[in-house]
């Protein structure tokens, strides 16, 4: 058939493209080969509804066994008291979190987009489908964290069921104990969406939202924490978790996408054993690509504290052309990377937003270092600024990421055996 000529064609295409680009999207990363390899299973054919043990169909011995062995690493891993791993995204998981805590018409706190929350924390998103109704959390736009005092009286007036931080552009860790403090004042759950810097948590970097007062986290499993595409939800609280259980399933999750799981398994263990070194270089080359940036004259944000504590960097494009413009620029020398609204720009403008926003990650995980970081602000430079012809700063780029094809911070796959084939 011709149409499926095309899709392997297509994939093909675009499997050999991104490998040889500089890979900068902050809510991406790669699976370790050994993830990877497990990722493709019998898994994926399969049906699993409730809990290990409890399930709703058979056939799923060896499954259960897996599930739990990933439920207690993500307890571990993160020091809490549940672990549920059933969410397929991150949106779901933060709409079984509001679910749980917060019916229609109650209201709900959470940064404004343009202040760095995700979609799914918004109006428009998950928090809108609730029904919820939303008031905004104050970002101190200089310092781009939340302003604590300001958010307190926030929390005392709207009196949320619950108060969402986190977020999709995160460069510091937000007053979380402060939060509390004003959550316990009104009698309010604080949840925290770590998606963006959950690998940074596990390799104890940024902030660690469980033990700076938060009482639950939701969170994708695949942006600096670098497995499967899904996500979990984890806390302190076994009360709140009873409470959260049948928003899941059978609320929001029927079958949870089963072949994440061993994946998943190989994740945490490499997180465990590897995550403090991968975390740790992740943060140095962030603020590395940062500065060099910065001295190449990029309005870079926040260099007044270092620029980031996170694997993030904003940057306010909109004298040098505007996000739209940059981002597709740098798309045709092959650095992919995304426009994004900055806190100042209103909302209606997320098609044509001021900034740039670049995740170090993924290139961190193919062994660049602080020294790399100087070269990518340099090809960045060449393309932006200079106006090169994008497609001989390409040529530089692909020829500069041949050296950083192999995945660092994991097993080798090499030293275990599988045997199994996939059909
Ligand atoms: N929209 C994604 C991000 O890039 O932050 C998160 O799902």
């Amino acid at each position: 058939m011709e149409e499926v000529e095309k899709a392997v064609q297509l994939t093909g295409s675009h499997n050999s493209w991104r490998s040889t680009c500089i890979n900068l999207i902050a809510s991406e990363n790669v699976m370790s080969p050994l993830a990877w390899r497990l990722y493709n299973c019998d898994f994926e054919h399969r049906y699993a509804e409730g809990m290990p043990g409890k399930r709703f169909y058979q056939g799923l011995e060896y499954l259960d066994e897996v599930e739990l062995l990933a439920i207690d690493m993500a307890k571990r891993l993160f020091r809490a008291e549940y672990a549920d791993l059933r969410p397929v995204s991150g949106s779901l998981a933060i709409l079984a979190i509001l679910s749980a805590f917060a019916k229609p018409g109650d209201p709900y706190v959470a940064p404004s987009v343009p202040a760095g929350a995700h979609i799914s924390q918004a109006e428009f998103g998950a928090a809108g489908i609730r029904g919820l109704e939303t008031h905004h959390l104050v970002l101190d736009e200089k310092e781009m964290t939340l302003d604590a005092e300001k958010c307190k009286k926030v929390i005392r007036d709207a009196r949320p069921k619950l108060i969402n931080a986190g977020g999709t552009v995160l460069l510091f860790p937000h007053p979380l104990e402060e939060l509390r403090e004003a959550a316990d004042e009104v009698g309010s759950i604080l949840t925290y969406d770590a998606s963006h810097v959950l690998g940074l948590i596990a390799g104890g970097e940024f902030q660690d939202p469980l033990r700076e007062g938060a009482e639950v986290v939701g969170a994708s499993h695949h942006k600096t924490f670098p497995g499967p595409q899904g996500a979990l939800i984890f806390g302190s609280n076994p009360d709140h978790y009873r409470k959260i259980k049948s928003k899941i399933f059978p609320g929001l999750v029927s079958n949870h996408h089963l072949h994440r799981l061993p994946a998943l398994v190989v994740t945490l263990a490499e997180m465990l054993e590897f995550g403090r070194e991968y975390a740790a270089q992740g943060v140095k080359n962030s603020r590395a690509l940062a500065q060099a940036l910065y001295e190449r004259g990029f309005d870079v944000l926040c260099e007044h504290k270092g620029f980031t504590s996170s694997h993030q960097v904003i940057v306010d494009v909109a004298g040098v052309g505007g996000g739209t413009w940059v981002a597709e620029t740098l798309e045709k020398a092959d650095i992919i990377l995304n426009k994004n609204l900055l806190p100042w720009d209103d909302v209606s403008r997320s098609r044509e937003p001021s900034g740039i926003r670049i995740g170090i990650q993924e290139m961190t995980r193919f062994g660049m270092k602080e020294k790399e970081m100087e070269t990518i602000a340099e090809l960045i430079e060449r393309a932006v600024i200079k106006k090169e012809d994008p497609a001989a700063v390409g040529a530089d780029v692909r020829e500069f990421r041949q050296d950083y094809s192999r995945i660092k911070y994991c097993y080798d796959a090499t030293n275990f055996k599988y045997e199994f084939n996939v059909i």
